[in-house]
C-alpha cells in the first residue's frame, strides 16, 4: 500500500484498519484462484494489474473526475442506462459487492435471510471500507427485487439514492413506464452533472459502450472453441472488471485479449483438454470476488465456457441500434436494448429459457450449473422452469444454492463433481 494511496482513502472517509483486513484476505483469495493457473494469455496481465491495484488506480481516476468537477454515478444493477451518465460527462461504476468481508456488518441491521449480494453491498457502506462507494456522488438503485429495493431505503441515510422503477411486466404498458424511467433518469443526472446531454453526445457515448458490447462477445465466441483458449475464471474477470474500469481502455484490453486467443483458436491451444466437461453457469450475477464456483469447477476438471448472468451474457449481449433522428429516438432505442435483458424479475419470463438453450448449443455445453444466491427467490422460483426446460431439450442441469461463505464450499465439491461425472459418461457415449 503506498502512502498515497493511504491518504487519498483516509480523504474518503475509509476505515484504513478493517480496509487493511479487507484488502489482505483479497491478495491470497486471488493468488490461488487466478495467479496458479497455467499458461494464462498474456492478456490477462492488464486485468491482473487492475484486480492487483483494486482501490488505487482507478480510484484516483474518479477522485481526479471529482475534483475538477465531474461526478461519479454508482449502479448496481446492468439496468442501469451507463450511455446516458457518460454523456453528461459523469463516470458510472458498477459497484462489486462479492465479497463475504462485508456480510456481517450488514447482518447487523439487515435480516439474515437476505440474499449476500444484498448484504455484501449494504455492508461496505456501513463499515465505509469500498473507495468506490465512498467516491460515488449518487447510488441508483431499482426495483428489480424486494430485498434491494427495500436496502436503498436504508443506504439513503448514509448517501444519496435514487430507484429507478424497473417493470415486472414486458407488456406495452410496461415497455412505456420504463422508457419515462429512462427519461426521467436523464433528467436526475443532467440535474447532478449540470451538463445536458446532447444527440452528439449520447450517441458517442452510445457507441463507446457498444464497442465495449462487441469486445465482450467477440470473447464470449471465441469461448465457443473446443479446446477453449481461455479459462471461465479469466473470462469472468474479464466481464467483471469491464463494470468499473474505463470505457475505452477496457475494450481496447478485451479486443488485446481477443487477438491473442485468436492465435491460440488457430494452433488448437487450450487451457484444458478437448474432452474435459464445458459448463455453462446460468442465474445470479457474481461480482468481485465471487469466484467460488468456477475455481471449484475448473479445478475439477471442467471448463466453464459461459454465463447467463448479468456478469456474463445480459451485461453484453444486444446492442443499442440508433438512426440519425432526435434525442426521444436515441432514449426509446436505449430503453428497448435494456428491456431485453432477462432477469429472473419479470413475469413471465420464458426469453431467458430460451437464452439457456441456445447458449448451451453454441456453446457446445456438456451441462448446466444453474447458480442461486441464498435467499434469492426470484431465481430460485424460476430455476424450476430452467430444470423443467433442460430435461426436455437433454441437457443435463445441476441446481446449486449457496453464499459467499466457504462454509459449503466442500459439500459443493462433492455434488459438482458427481454431476462432472455423470456429464463425462454422456460425452463418451455421444
Ligand atoms: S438484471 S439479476 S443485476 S436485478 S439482489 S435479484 S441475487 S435477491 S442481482 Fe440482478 Fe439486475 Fe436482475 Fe441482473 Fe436475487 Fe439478490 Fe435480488 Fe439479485
Amino acid at each position: 500500500m503506498t502512502t498515497d494511496n493511504s491518504r487519498m482513502w483516509q480523504e474518503l472517509g475509509i476505515d484504513l484498519k478493517s480496509h487493511d483486513v479487507l484488502m489482505n484476505t483479497l491478495g491470497p483469495i486471488y493468488q490461488e484462484t487466478y495467479l496458479s493457473q497455467e499458461d494464462r494469455p498474456k492478456g490477462m496481465g492488464f486485468f491482473d494489474f487492475v484486480v492487483g491495484d483494486i482501490h488505487g488506480i482507478r480510484v484516483r481516476e474518479l477522485t481526479e473526475h471529482a475534483k475538477q468537477g465531474g461526478k461519479v454515478v454508482a449502479t448496481y444493477c446492468v439496468f442501469v442506462p451507463e450511455e446516458i451518465v457518460w454523456a453528461a460527462g459523469g463516470i458510472p461504476v458498477g459497484l462489486c459487492a462479492g465479497a463475504q468481508f462485508s456480510v456481517p456488518m450488514a447482518e447487523e441491521y439487515l435480516p439474515r435471510n437476505t440474499c449476500a449480494l444484498i448484504k455484501s453491498s449494504f455492508g461496505f457502506k456501513l463499515g465505509r471500507v469500498c473507495p468506490y462507494v465512498q467516491t460515488s456522488h449518487l447510488i441508483v438503485g431499482e426495483t428489480t427485487c424486494d430485498g434491494k429495493k427495500k436496502m436503498f431505503e436504508l443506504l439513503g441515510k448514509y448517501q444519496p439514492v435514487y430507484v429507478m422503477e424497473v417493470p415486472n411486466k414486458k407488456t406495452q404498458r410496461s415497455r412505456d413506464l420504463w422508457l419515462g424511467e429512462v427519461h426521467a433518469f436523464k433528467d436526475v443526472i443532467e440535474k447532478l452533472t449540470r451538463n445536458s446531454v446532447s444527440v452528439e453526445k449520447l450517441r458517442e457515448a452510445i457507441g463507446l459502450v457498444n464497442e465495449r458490447r462487441r469486445a465482450l462477445q467477440r470473447l464470449q465466441n471465441l469461448r465457443k472453441t473446443r479446446p477453449s483458449p481461455i479459462s471461465g475464471k479469466d473470462a469472468l474477470l474479464v466481464t467483471q472488471v469491464s463494470f468499473y474500469d474505463d470505457v475505452k481502455r477496457c475494450t481496447q484490453m478485451v479486443n488485446t485479449l481477443c487477438d491473442e486467443l485468436d492465435e491460440r483458436v488457430v494452433v488448437g491451444k487450450g487451457v484444458a483438454p478437448a474432452d474435459a466437461p464445458r459448463i455453462l453457469v446460468s442465474g445470479s450475477p457474481m461480482a468481485i470476488p465471487n469466484w467460488k464456483l468456477h475455481h471449484i469447477l475448473e479445478t475439477a476438471g471442467a471448463i466453464v465456457v459461459g454465463e447467463e448472468s448479468c456478469t456474463g451474457t445480459r451485461h453484453f449481449t444486444g446492442t443499442v441500434e440508433i438512426g440519425n433522428d432526435g434525442l426521444d429516438s436515441q432514449i426509446k432505442a436505449l430503453a428497448d436494448r435494456y428491456m431485453n435483458i432477462h432477469c429472473a424479475c419479470f413475469t413471465p419470463n420464458d426469453e431467458r429459457l430460451d437464452d439457456v438453450v441456445t447458449l448451451a448449443r453454441d456453446l457446445q455445453a456438456d451441462g448446466v450449473i444453474h447458480y442461486n444466491l441464498q435467499f434469492c427467490h426470484t431465481y430460485a422460483n424460476e430455476a424450476v422452469k430452467v430444470e423443467d426446460r433442460l430435461e426436455k431439450e437433454g441437457i443435463p442441469l445441476l441446481r446449486i444454492e449457496t453464499d459467499y461463505s466457504d462454509e459449503d464450499a466442500g459439500q459443493l465439491r462433492t455434488r459438482i463433481e458427481a454431476f462432472l461425472e455423470m456429464v463425462k459418461r454422456g460425452v463418451r457415449r455421444s
